[in-house]
């Protein structure tokens, strides 16, 4: 089977196509109905079609479907290294540990402390991405760290950027070592965090009129006394973020986390947007962004489908390969925050019952992607759609043309990937609505007791 792949010629191929079925990918019109998209040039990117085509002609099929499978996992192997530095106890290490979807009480939190803490330079690497790697800094300017060996000690030159977090009060120390970075030319993003205590504060202090102000009208003040005491220029001002780590659905948390995902080259955003997680920030646009990076996986795990398709591996089914199909679900399941940790996690950071969230999710996709899951949901859309067969499949060979592919294989993954990964966008979408909702009516209620308190207050004698 395996010299019939690699001798195959232009007819052989349209045999292929005329004894099977084809199936394209589902989609929903605005009136709800389902259409089925055929693969587009933006499917695929001309340098991947040429490394694979290359690669067909020396694996054959089999090297041709391990390749393929390592294009998805490329990014793994690529490294990114985010240095956060800044004084003491403006909160290093707590950034740190909500970029990693974790507290200072994990095992692999770092340590979190009311005193001074962090001691040395040290490196944590992503949950999900072992060379994803954060380094928490000590603060420049205590007695363990002056200035002067501070850059020395931190390797300061060896970070793809910087996070140069401050709190309460912009000061000297973080002028410097602002300064410091720009002459190394590289790019730094200035982080004030522990925002929502700046909130708190305002509101505190300034009772009467702060009432029906919003939170960002509030830090409105902040950003400017930043922007004078770096004095950046306007198109400099997009890189100041306000945060807090214990409300990343709130604030610029969201806005940084994109920020930086742009500033990357491909392979490092692709590493970095797979770490995020669109449930802590409660973000649509986090969550398209990782949809669309794994629907575009999707064409690659087809192929590599439609090849080992031809061959007689055992363990695989007739038409396509269902373990990398369950593996690939599971991934998507995951990197959405579906999963049964990601849902425990969602339902305590946003105070929400984790049996809705589960019960939620339950209507789209099951808990775990099981075999009999992934064969009900293809069956469903093998007999729905036999009609459009040649059209999608004479679309696909003039991409690949030299490349011989179990059309079925190929198209029954293809349809099959993007219908779990459609069910899955619609649960996760369900997941933050409910706990955006739940934010809301919290706000509501605190503001209510707010004006309540106001009301009630005796004016002082
Ligand atoms: N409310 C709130 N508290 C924060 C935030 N970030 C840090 N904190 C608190 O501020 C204190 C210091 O936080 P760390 O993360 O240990 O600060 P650090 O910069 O790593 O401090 P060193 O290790 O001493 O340099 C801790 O009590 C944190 O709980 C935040 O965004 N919001
Ligand atoms: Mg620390």
């Amino acid at each position: 089977m395996r010299n019939a792949a690699n001798q195959c010629t232009f007819p052989y191929c349209l045999s292929l196509i005329v004894i099977t079925f084809a199936f394209s990918s589902p989609r929903k019109n605005m009136a709800g109905e389902t259409n089925w998209e055929k693969p587009t040039a933006a499917d695929f990117c001309s340098n991947d079609t040429k490394e694979i085509e290359e690669a067909y002609q020396l694996g054959g099929a089999a090297g041709f479907a391990r390749i393929l499978q390592e294009h998805n996992e490329r990014w793994k192997t690529v490294p990114l290294n985010i240095a956060v530095i800044g004084q003491s106890g403006v909160g290093k290490s707590s950034y740190i540990n909500c970029s990693r979807n974790i507290t200072a009480e994990d095992e692999e939190g770092a340590q979190v402390d009311i005193v001074e803490c962090t001691e040395e330079v040290r490196s944590y690497a992503h949950p999900d991405n072992a060379l994803l790697l954060y380094w928490d800094c000590p603060g420049v300017g205590t007695p363990k760290f002056p200035r002067g060996t501070y850059l020395e000690k931190i390797g300061f030159k060896r970070y793809d950027f910087y996070l140069l977090l401050s709190s309460s009060r912009f000061t000297d120390d973080d002028q410097w070592l602002a300064a410091e970075i720009g002459k190394l030319g590289k790019r730094f993003f200035y982080v004030r965090t522990q925002s929502g205590v700046d909130v708190f504060k305002q509101r505190t202090s300034h009772p009467r009129s702060t009432v029906g102000q919003s939170d960002d009208e509030i830090l409105q003040k902040v950003r400017k006394d930043i922007v004078t005491k770096l004095e950046l220029k306007d198109a400099e001002q997009d890189n100041i973020f306000l945060i807090d780590s214990y409300q990343p659905a709130k604030f610029d948390f969201c806005k940084l986390q994109d920020t930086l995902l742009t500033a990357l080259p491909d392979l490092k955003r692709e590493a970095f947007l797979y770490s995020l997680s669109p449930m802590g920030m409660l973000s649509k646009k986090i969550l398209q962004k990782k949809v669309d990076a794994l629907r575009g996986r999707i064409w690659k795990m087809a192929l590599a489908s439609g090849v080992v398709g031809l061959l007689p591996i055992p363990g695989i089914s007739t038409a396509f390969d269902i373990g990398m199909v369950i593996a690939e679900g599971r991934f998507y399941q995951q990197q959405l925050g579906l999963d049964q940790q990601s849902l425990t996690s969602t339902a305590q950071t946003h105070k929400v019952d984790v049996t809705l969230l589960e019960e939620t999710v339950a209507l789209s996709i099951p808990g775990v992607i099981t075999k009999d899951f992934v064969f009900f949901l293809s069956k469903e859309l093998a007999t729905e759609t036999a009609g459009q067969a040649m059209e999608e499949l004479l679309k696909f060979i003039p991409f690949l043309g030299s490349l011989v592919v179990a059309p079925l294989s190929y198209v029954l993954t293809r349809r099959t990937l993007l219908a779990v990964l459609d069910k899955m966008e619609t649960a996760a979408h369900n997941v933050i609505d409910i706990c955006v909702n739940k934010a809301h009516q919290q706000a509501l209620e605190e503001t209510r007791e707010d004006c309540e308190n106001l009301r009630n207050k005796k004016p002082a004698i």
